[in-house]
């Protein structure tokens, strides 16, 4: 059996099938750790809540619309600013954050006046906005207020506003991959098909999961367009609210993170009979393979076979410069979700580091399927790690680095191990081949700044770094 007991984690025995190392030899059939899972009382998970997966990960970058959370401040608050998904309408989705702010009295007597009155409240203070999305959160979910009644009421007194509403409390699912899948299936049932965009070109997709962070798809959008290819939509990085009601009419959906937006993708196939075709940003290889697939979808093989010699040509000589010195480095991939797949075994054959470890907080057994067979052997894998079993897996393996996201990775810096923010990014976008010279520069900046040498000295004992070098402690 290749599972991993983590000392910290021997006093909750059903954590032992939450984590295995891949040994020689070993397949999937014996080396899968469980995914998707209610987490176990008692580890002090570190995902994310229904809610947050479905507004702060997939709704909020919808660019032109008001965000409205009905529930307390605190769930709009902490689902603000932690992503840079960037727009090109001056960040109106990032500037601002709304809420209802529920307090005890309306859990006893109700919200949905007030709610009413905030939606009014909202358009009127900006009125260039006509469309708004609304959240339930726990407690506007426990007690029941009836949030697409008090929309519908809304738009029949405001003909010029449209209101999307989405019922995807914290409690409603094991993780943020919850609120992933509700919010895109009340997306197609509410407002796919209710509006129809100019159709430009004989080549129309969406392109579907990403999220735009630092400029991530609007890189991807230049390339489909260079090809000839009109991006009808972007669901939902810089995405329009009108553009992204009518991705009934493309021809293909192009799929970046099957995690997030697979359920879209799949529905439109259903519903409108629109192929799904799943392709990768992130890479030289698998990227140039995305380009030329869509291509041949369509008869442009020439054209992404231009792009594709132009980019290489431009970037490749960079991307070889950090792979030499990066060359032999141990990290530790921790994202949240599909980037444990997207990047476990390029990372390893573009830039020459060894993935010592893979974790997810939410990915499901597919993406484990996909994350672990693309790991090489003696990697370890957790599924929804708690900081403890962090900590022990890095005194363990040593990494010269960790790819994760803020919290974990402020641990990691005070075990002196250097963090690279994978969800956020440090200097992205990281997407696109200049993208990915982008992470290969901010990795070799993270290994080799002196800063992790300083901070790996104990300055009430030994010696106290200044400008003109180190003095020692008298
Ligand atoms: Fe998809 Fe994402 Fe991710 Fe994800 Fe995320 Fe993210 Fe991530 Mo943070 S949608 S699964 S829920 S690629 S927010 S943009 S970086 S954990 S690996």
């Amino acid at each position: 059996m290749p599972y991993h007991t983590f000392e910290c984690s021997e006093c909750i025995p059903e954590r032992a099938m939450h984590a295995v190392i891949k040994g020689p030899g070993e397949d999937l059939t014996s080396c899968l750790p469980l995914g998707y899972l209610n987490t176990i009382p008692g580890t002090i998970s570190e995902r994310g809540c229904a809610y947050c997966g479905a507004k702060h990960v997939i709704g909020a970058p919808m660019k032109d619309v008001i965000h409205v959370s009905h529930g307390p401040v605190g769930c709009t608050y902490d689902t603000w600013h932690t992503k840079r998904y960037i727009s090109d309408n001056d960040n109106f989705q990032l500037k601002y954050t709304f809420a209802t702010d529920m307090k005890e009295k309306h859990v006893v007597f109700g919200a949905e006046k007030m709610l009413k009155q905030n939606i009014i409240d909202c358009f009127k203070a900006f009125p260039h906005i006509k469309r708004m999305t609304i959240y339930q959160t726990c407690a506007s979910a426990l007690i029941g207020d009836d949030i697409a009644a008090v929309a519908k009421k809304v738009m029949a007194e405001m003909p010029d506003v449209d209101i999307f509403v989405c019922n995807a409390p914290g409690f409603g699912g094991p993780s943020q991959s919850g609120g992933h899948h509700k919010i895109n299936i009340a997306w197609i049932d509410q407002k796919v098909g209710t509006y129809e965009p100019e159709i430009k070109s004989k080549y129309v997709i969406n392109y579907v999961g990403d999220y735009n962070i630092q400029g991530d798809a609007e890189i991807m959008v230049d390339y489909f367009q260079r090809m000839g290819i009109q991006v009808l939509s972007t669901f939902t990085g810089n995405g329009s609210y009108d553009d992204l009601r009518g991705m009934h009419l493309a021809h293909l959906n192009v799929l970046e993170c099957a995690r997030s937006a697979e359920y879209i993708c799949n529905e439109l196939r259903k519903r409108y009979g629109t192929p799904r075709l799943d392709i990768d940003g992130y890479g030289f290889e698998p990227l140039s393979a995305s380009l030329m697939k869509v291509a041949m979808f369509f008869g442009l093989e020439k054209e992404a076979q231009a792009i594709i010699d132009e980019e290489t040509a431009r970037w490749r000589p960079e991307l070889n410069w950090y792979a030499k010195r990066l060359k032999g480095k141990k990290i530790c991939l921790w994202p949240g979700g599909s980037k444990l797949w997207h990047w476990a075994h390029v990372i390893e054959e573009e830039m020459g580091v060894k993935v010592v470890s893979v974790y997810s907080k939410f990915g499901h057994q597919g993406d484990f399927e996909k994350g672990v067979a693309r790991c090489s052997e003696g990697a370890l894998a957790i599924d929804d790690p708690n900081e403890l079993e962090g900590l022990e897996a890095m005194e363990m393996l040593q990494p010269d680095c960790v790819l994760t996201g803020v919290r974990p990775g402020e641990v990691s810096k005070k075990m002196r191990i250097p963090y690279l923010n994978i969800h956020g990014y440090h200097n992205g976008p990281y997407k696109g081949y200049e993208g990915w010279v982008r992470l290969a520069r901010d990795l070799y900046n993270a290994i080799y700044s002196p800063i992790h040498q300083l901070s790996g000295m104990d300055i009430s004992k030994d010696e106290i770094p200044t400008d003109k070098g180190f003095l020692t402690r008298q």
